[in-house]
Parts: structure tokens; C-alpha cells; sequence
């Protein structure tokens, strides 16, 4: 009966306010300054959308562990029902004037609560996104390439053989493949299977998909869909933040692409030439987002410890569970949350072979205060040991904001959600916690060593920077429609040249779509919270390092079993969103700071910088065109601009 209460109570205010039409500007109110009533009002709606939510998690759930045309059809009937609340429960919160209600926590509810998303378009039109957003992941999580069939000596073409299985899936088999495999043929073969398998038919359908959503951002009162976006991090000029924080990490990137194109150019010969950027094929992953499948062969002292456990994982017989086990175990040492005891029978931890799912790792929370999973399809390598830890930090992130009021229970930013598993990483795969935990051979303390320790995290954290940094500076600017969508292939290309440093192995086109081939595009999911996070992630770790009473460099810090480091984190994790993210940093600060600073990875690889500038001297970091990348339309903008000053000044002389 409650649960119909609040629905009753919207659609009488939107009847008495006749609310036929939807918003336009942003962070609306009403007139109505009774405080009380909007609390009662708030109370009723955390009840009211926990019970919604959970209906809908469940349903996305079924679509996501087990895609079918019914799972569908479920989820999109339940999304629907919810995106009706939502605009009904807007309606009646936008009756309230509620900017100047005295209290700060319900202001900033309502904040949250006064802004409706995509429950804005009219039904048709959200009908049709909804629809475009499942099909779309449905099209990325099916997709299925062809084996690589080694050409016969003199033909010119690999070429593929009717006989042949076409149905490689990127998890595990290319993700396998383009980690193992150093073979240049095998790999641009690959790479090019993946990106014209999954970006070609996705293109249509992002392009509608951008359409409207830039409507629903517009009827929200954003410029258009990145507006939106960039909002979550609510401070003026977000973007020149983020290119001040780029620019101070890119010299250390920089260094560590110069030794890495030299190893590679070694290896592979011509095809990587050393003042040019690096085929983005040869760095050990599909995106070139994370290099650290190049350890073993590019390793800087290869006679000393090995940084991979992989080996030591499969040996001592790790499976997907045991692995979450250790993780969850690291959050129980600093006397933080173990995850209930339903995580580990609701989760799903490994791929299933009876059915279609959507592998890309997520971590869920159904709303109940209760029950939390993760749907990852984990291969048992250290790659999937650290996002098993990045997941359960998300996990960690919901069990303890567990009793803030729905509206905030998020991260302080979006990138705070990303940091906590990553943080906790940081100290789990320092040399001594892996020997502690019986994954590496004990190793004397050694500036080689330390130096392989720095290099293997670089490839991992380092590498991801320009490419954490670009995806969103691309969709923002094709939702803003500085990129066109005629243009949109280019454009990726120019910002993985400027940034990254690398170039596709093989001609594309506009009939191609790069950047589809990426999970996060065709999900709708944001991206800038992984840069976000990664700068974070040092400087949480390095004020929880200090709790934990760690002297010493930051690379070799582990705060397991501080409960001091757990005290401060959990503090943290328990604001949820309820205070302005400046403020939780510095809380966590203890009052240094309130801005992220990217400090803290500078000193961290500190001596790995000094390293990689020695071994660099003989040639230049950077390649052609790292300094170009702007978009062809801004070009004929400053060309037009140039012809238009030029003929109205020999007008004026
Ligand atoms: C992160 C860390 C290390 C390397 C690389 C990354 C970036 C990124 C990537 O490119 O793989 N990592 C992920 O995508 C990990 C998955 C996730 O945990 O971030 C997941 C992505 C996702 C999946 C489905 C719908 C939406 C987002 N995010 C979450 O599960 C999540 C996000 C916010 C709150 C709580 C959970
Ligand atoms: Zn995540």
C-alpha cells in the first residue's frame, strides 16, 4: 500500500500544477516552502525508488547474465515503468522551492531529485533510446570474429577459409590473443576483425542514440549530452582542470612511450619507426590502454624478479572465487565490510558457456541494502586478480554508504567509485604483499628490482592516462557537434595520434566506427571517471599510507591490516555523495586540500622518471603530429576566419 502512497501524492501535484510539459532549464523549483512536507516527501521516495530500483536491477540483471529477446522485452517494460515514477516524482519535487529550505542536506536531495534525465523525452522517443541502448550492447556482447588462418608463404592476404569457426569472442579469445601473440600479421588481422565487427553496424545507432539523448539533456536545461555529464563533477571549468592535470602527467607518459616504441621498434622492426607514434596494435591490448601485457619482453632488467603472477596463480590453483576471496580479505584486514554471504552465490564470477552475457566487468547494487554483485567473466591472470579489486571496491563503495538517502548513494564524484578497488590494489601488488601472500619468490631489497616493480605499474597506470583522458574529449565534442558525425572516424584518429601516441594498423575510413569498438561507447557509460580515478587513486593512497604510519618511498607502501588506513577510507566511502567532493577530499586531507593534484603519481614513479630519461637521451620522447589533432572543422573555421579578416582588412587599407 506505502508503495503507491508517494505515487498518488506526485500525480495529484502534477495534476494541480497541470504538468503536461517537461523541463527546460536546469535545477528547477516551485513555489511551495512548506520543509517539513519535503521531507515527509523525501522519506516516502527513498522507500518508494529503493523498491522501483530494485525491480529494475533485477531485470537488467537477467538481460545482462543471459541475453535474450524476452530478457529484453522484461528489461525495457520495467525501464519504462521507472522512468514514469521518476518524472511523476519530479514533477512533485520541482512544486517545491526548495533552494531555500534551511537545510543543507535536503537542498542538495532535491538538487539531485530536480533534474530528470532521460525520463524527459516524450515516450515515443524513450522508448526508442531504450531500445537503441539494449541493442547496442546486445550487438557488442554477441558480436563474434573469425580465427586468424596463417597465410601459405607467397600470398600476399591472409585469407580466411570457409571452413573456419567464426566465433571468437573478445572475452576470453582476442583479449588472449592480443596479449600472447607477437606475431604483427596475427595481431592487425585481430585488431581489425574486432573494429570492423563491432563499429560498423553500431554507427547508425549511436548516431540516433546521440540525437536523443542530446534532446533529453536539452529538455533538462544542459547544451547537450557532455554538458550533462560533465555536470556529476559540479565545479567551474572542469575542463581546464583536466588539461592542467594532463599536462602535468604527460612528460612522464611521454618517457615511458619513447622506451616502449624503442623495445617494440626492436622487436618488430620498420613498421615502428622511432620519431613516429606506435601501431596500436603491438601494445598488448585491443584499446592500447593498458601495456602491461609487454612486461616480459620489454622488461628493464629481465635477470631479476619477475613482476607477473599470473604463472604463481595458476600454479597454486586460484580459481575466480578464491581470487575475490583474497580481495574481499585485503577490505576485511583494514576493518572494513566482507561481502555477504549472498554476493557469492548471486554473483557471476566466470563465463558462462549455455549462454550469451555481457562479459564487460560491473559491479551491481540492487537497492535493498542488501544484495550486492559483480558479473565478471574472470580468466584467472593478475589482470583480472586487480579488477577483481577494482569491482569489489565498487561493492565496498555501496556496503557503506548503505544508510545514506537514495539520492546520494553514489560516489563523491563519479571517479571516487572508480578509485577505491584501485587504491587497495596498489598496495596488494607491491612486491611484499605478493611475497607475504605467497605469489612472488622473496627478493632482496634492490634498485633493479624496485625499478621492474615501477615499470610494470607504469604500463599498467601511465599507459591508460591519454587514453582515459581522450574518449571523453571526443564524445563531448560529438555530442556538442564540433565533430560531426560525418567526421567522427577522423576525429578519433587525431585525438589517439595527439594523446596516445599510437595509429591504427590499417587505413580507416568513415564507414568504420573506432571508437564503438570500446565497451563504454555503445553502454552510454562516461569515461573521464577513469582519469578522474587514476589521479585520485595516488593521492588516497598516499594519505592513507601516512594514516597507516608507512615511512619511506610510495611505491613500496601496503597498508594491510591498518585499521588506521580503513578508519579514514571507510570515513570516505560513508559521505556517499551527500557532501560536495572538494569537501571530501578535504576531510581526507585533514584540511591540506580540496582540489586532486597529480602530485602524488609524479612521486610515486619518481625514480622510474629518472630512469626512463637516461635510457631515453639518444632520442627524442614525442612523435610526429602529437602537437596536431585539431578537428578538421575547427581547421576551416580559422580558415574561413583567416580568408574573412584578411578580405576585410585589404577592404579597410
Ligand atoms: C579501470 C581500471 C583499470 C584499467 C582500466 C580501467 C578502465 C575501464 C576499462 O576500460 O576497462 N574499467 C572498467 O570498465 C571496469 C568496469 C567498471 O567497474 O568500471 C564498471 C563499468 C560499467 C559497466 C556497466 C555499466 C556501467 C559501467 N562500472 C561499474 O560497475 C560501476 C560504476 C559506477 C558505480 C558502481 C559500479
Ligand atoms: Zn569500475
Amino acid at each position: 500500500m506505502r508503495r503507491f502512497l508517494l505515487l498518488a501524492m506526485a500525480l495529484c501535484y502534477a495534476s494541480a500544477r497541470n504538468i503536461t510539459s517537461t523541463p527546460n532549464t536546469r535545477y528547477i523549483q516551485g513555489n511551495n516552502t512548506d520543509e517539513k512536507e519535503a521531507l515527509n516527501f523525501l522519506l516516502a521516495y527513498d522507500r518508494e525508488a529503493s523498491a522501483m530500483c530494485n525491480n529494475v536491477m533485477n531485470t537488467q540483471w537477467d538481460f545482462n547474465t543471459n541475453i535474450t529477446e524476452s530478457t529484453k522485452q522484461r528489461m525495457l517494460e520495467t525501464q519504462l515503468e521507472y522512468a514514469k515514477f521518476q518524472k511523476d516524482v519530479w514533477a512533485t519535487a520541482t512544486t517545491f522551492k526548495w533552494k531555500t529550505f534551511r537545510d543543507p542536506s535536503i537542498r542538495r536531495q532535491f538538487k539531485v531529485l530536480s533534474v530528470l534525465g532521460r525520463a524527459a523525452l516524450p515516450e515515443e522517443k524513450l522508448k526508442e533510446i531504450q531500445q537503441l541502448l539494449a541493442d547496442m550492447r546486445d550487438i557488442y556482447s554477441r558480436n563474434r570474429v573469425c580465427p586468424y588462418v596463417k597465410q601459405p608463404k607467397n600470398a600476399s592476404l591472409p585469407i580466411r577459409m570457409e571452413s573456419v569457426k567464426c566465433n571468437l569472442a573478445l572475452d576470453p579469445d582476442l583479449t588472449r590473443i592480443m596479449a600472447k601473440s607477437k606475431d604483427d600479421n596475427e595481431l592487425t588481422y585481430m585488431w581489425q576483425q574486432w573494429h570492423d565487427e563491432t563499429g560498423r553496424p553500431l554507427r547508425s545507432k549511436f548516431m540516433r542514440y546521440v540525437e536523443l539523448s542530446n534532446e533529453a539533456a536539452r529538455l533538462n536545461g544542459f547544451k547537450d549530452t557532455g554538458d550533462q555529464w560533465r555536470a556529476s563533477y559540479d565545479i567551474e571549468d572542469f575542463n581546464s582542470e583536466l588539461d592542467e592535470l594532463w599536462m602535468g602527467l604527460r612528460p612522464l607518459y611521454q618517457q615511458l612511450h619513447a622506451y616502449v616504441r624503442r623495445r617494440l621498434h626492436h622487436q618488430h622492426g620498420k613498421i615502428v619507426p622511432l620519431d613516429g607514434p606506435i601501431p596500436a596494435h603491438l601494445l598488448g591490448n585491443m584499446w592500447a590502454q593498458s601495456w602491461s601485457n609487454l612486461y616480459d619482453t620489454t622488461v628493464p632488467f629481465p635477470n631479476k624478479n619477475s613482476m607477473d603472477v599470473t604463472l604463481s596463480l595458476k600454479r597454486q590453483g586460484y580459481d575466480p572465487v578464491r581470487m575475490f576471496q583474497l580481495a574481499d580479505q585485503f577490505f576485511v584486514s583494514l576493518g572494513m565490510k566482507s561481502v555477504p554471504d549472498s554476493f557469492w552465490t548471486a554473483s557471476m564470477l566466470e563465463k558462462p558457456l549455455d549462454r550469451e552475457v555481457v562479459c564487460h566487468a560491473s559491479a551491481w547494487d540492487f537497492c535493498n541494502g542488501r544484495d550486492f554483485r559483480i558479473k565478471q567473466c574472470t580468466e584467472v591472470t593478475m589482470e583480472d586478480l586487480t579488477t577483481a579489486h577494482h569491482e569489489l571496491g565498487h561493492i565496498q563503495y555501496y556496503m557503506q554508504y548503505v544508510n545514506q538517502p537514495l539520492a546520494f548513494r553514489e560516489g563523491a564524484n563519479p571517479g571516487f567509485h572508480e578509485a577505491i578497488g584501485d587504491v587497495v590494489a596498489l598496495s596488494v601488488s607491491t612486491p611484499k604483499h605478493m611475497q607475504k601472500i605467497g605469489l612472488l619468490d622473496k627478493a632482496a631489497d634492490d634498485p633493479e628490482v624496485d625499478i621492474n616493480y615501477l615499470y610494470s605499474m607504469a604500463l599498467d597506470k601511465i599507459a591508460f592516462l591519454p587514453f582515459g583522458f581522450l574518449l571523453d574529449q571526443w564524445r563531448w565534442k560529438v555530442f556538442s557537434g564540433e565533430i560531426p558525425f560525418d567526421q567522427m572516424n577522423k576525429a578519433w584518429w587525431d585525438l589517439r595520434l595527439r594523446y596516445q601516441g599510437v595509429a591504427p594498423p590499417v587505413n580507416r575510413s568513415e564507414h568504420d566506427f573506432d571508437a564503438g569498438a570500446k565497451y563504454h561507447v555503445p553502454a552510454n557509460t562516461p569515461y573521464i571517471r577513469y582519469f578522474v580515478s587514476f589521479v585520485l587513486q595516488f593521492q588516497l593512497h598516499k594519505v592513507l599510507c601516512e594514516a597507516s604510519g608507512h615511512v619511506g618511498p610510495l611505491h613500496k607502501c601496503d597498508i594491510y591490516q591498518s585499521r588506521e588506513a580503513g578508519k579514514l577510507l571507510a570515513e570516505l566511502l560513508k559521505l556517499g555523495s551527500s557532501k560536495p567532493w572538494p569537501d571530501a577530499i578535504r576531510i581526507l586531507t585533514r584540511g591540506r586540500t580540496s582540489r586532486m593534484d597529480p602530485g602524488a603519481i609524479m612521486e610515486y614513479f619518481q625514480p622510474l622518471m629518472e630512469w626512463l630519461q637516461k635510457q631515453n637521451t639518444e632520442e627524442k620522447a614525442g612523435w610526429r603530429g602529437m602537437n596536431s589533432g585539431i578537428t578538421i572543422k575547427t581547421t576551416w573555421v580559422a580558415v574561413v576566419l583567416s580568408f574573412v579578416i584578411t578580405l576585410v582588412f585589404s577592404r579597410l587599407w
